[in-house]
């Protein structure tokens, strides 16, 4: 194997262009794109249709059993932009995951993080390490690197929710591991509420400093609508402004929820815009309630709820609310931050 060969028309650097492509070497100087004045972006704007992942995930539940090895009935958002991967931008996978009546997904672990955010439902559960936590319309869900987890659904109605993992980021880094959970009938465990919950739950309220638990991550796994939707409410009639947004924290730190993701909630009060910015970062948004446009780059998409939209780096974004729109959205801000990379603008 040799390396790629630059060509010159100068016979003598041209030969010596030969002789570093044999050593595995390349010139510096003939080389076009690798330091750009401002990132080079392969994920495109892009919006996938509540309609079309509803029915195609219906389809799928009608044709696809879920078997052993941590398979679940996923849908993954492939952008565009990405050559067949099976990513919704650079760094982000997203996916509308779709359990069937009376269905299990077994327990497993993996290093690449997930959670979920329930998008319409209720009765079924996620068992967070054998802690059980329900799903409900609004809630977002945990499910930090290397935790077992499983999911089954208790009612007779099919359920469907947005996943969303760093696996790409954590496959860049070629640190992907996957084990698969004890092969025993799973227990249907529930709780009314989870004990991460009753730990870490308490508004303003956690046990002594010594008595925490103190994982890389938010040790409540559980976020629930009912404070979401109180906590936006309130920003917005504090501020005035027209959009609110809200970061979902480790209430022991006050940090982002898991090392490599930033969950954020949206509302835009109907008739109104919020602010047009772009940050470094992918992200991914879904529709929660209500309807409006998105304005992402150059792209104009028209929102209802379910639909998922990407949001590649260092591309303006902005939300349009017909009826008052509330959205959730996932970025990698916390990767970028960690490494100084993190860079945000308004944009005119
Ligand atoms: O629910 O455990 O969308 O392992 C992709 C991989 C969901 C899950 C995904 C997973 C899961
Ligand atoms: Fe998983």
């Amino acid at each position: 194997m040799t390396s790629r060969r630059f060509n010159s028309t100068d016979p003598d650097l041209d030969q010596l262009y030969h002789d570093l492509s044999e050593q595995q070497l390349q010139p510096l100087w003939e080389m076009r794109g690798l330091l750009t004045p401002t990132p080079k972006v392969r994920s495109v704007p892009h919006r996938w249709s509540a309609k079309e992942l509803r029915s195609l995930g219906e389809r799928a539940g009608e044709l696809v059993p879920i078997d052993r090895g941590g398979d679940r009935r996923v849908l993954a958002c492939a952008n565009p932009g990405l050559d067949g991967a099976p990513y919704a931008a650079s760094t982000l996978w997203a996916a509308v995951q779709f359990l069937g009546a009376h269905e299990v997904a077994p327990a497993h672990r993996h290093t690449p993080a997930a959670l979920r955010f329930v998008l319409e439902g209720e009765g079924v559960w996620t068992l967070v390490d054998g802690d059980p936590l329900a799903m409900s319309a609004g809630d977002l869900i945990l499910t930090p690197s290397w935790r077992f987890h499983e999911h089954h659904n208790s009612t007779e109605q099919p359920m469907l929710w947005m996943d969303v993992l760093d696996l790409p980021v954590v496959a860049a880094l070629e640190a992907v591991f996957f084990e698969e959970g004890p092969t025993e009938e799973v227990e249907r465990l529930t709780a009314p509420v989870s004990r991460s919950e009753r730990h870490y739950g308490g508004a303003g309220l956690l046990p002594p400093p010594g008595q925490r638990a103190q994982p890389r991550h938010s040790p409540l796994l559980a976020y629930r609508w009912a404070e979401t939707d109180r906590a936006l409410d309130r920003r917005l009639e504090v501020t005035g402004a027209d959009a609110a947004t809200m970061t979902y924290v480790d209430p022991t730190r006050g940090t982002d929820v898991m090392p490599t993701m930033r969950c954020e909630a949206h509302r835009v009060r109907a008739g109104t815009r919020s602010p047009r910015s772009r940050q470094t970062g992918s992200r991914v948004a879904t529709v929660f309630r209500g309807s409006g446009a998105a304005v992402v780059g150059d792209q104009r998409f028209d929102l209802a709820p379910g639909d998922i939209i990407a949001i590649p780096s260092w591309t303006s974004w902005q939300l349009e609310a017909h009826d008052q729109l509330d959205m959730f959205s996932t970025s990698d801000a916390p990767v970028l931050d960690a490494l100084g990379l993190y860079r945000e603008e308004e944009c005119p």
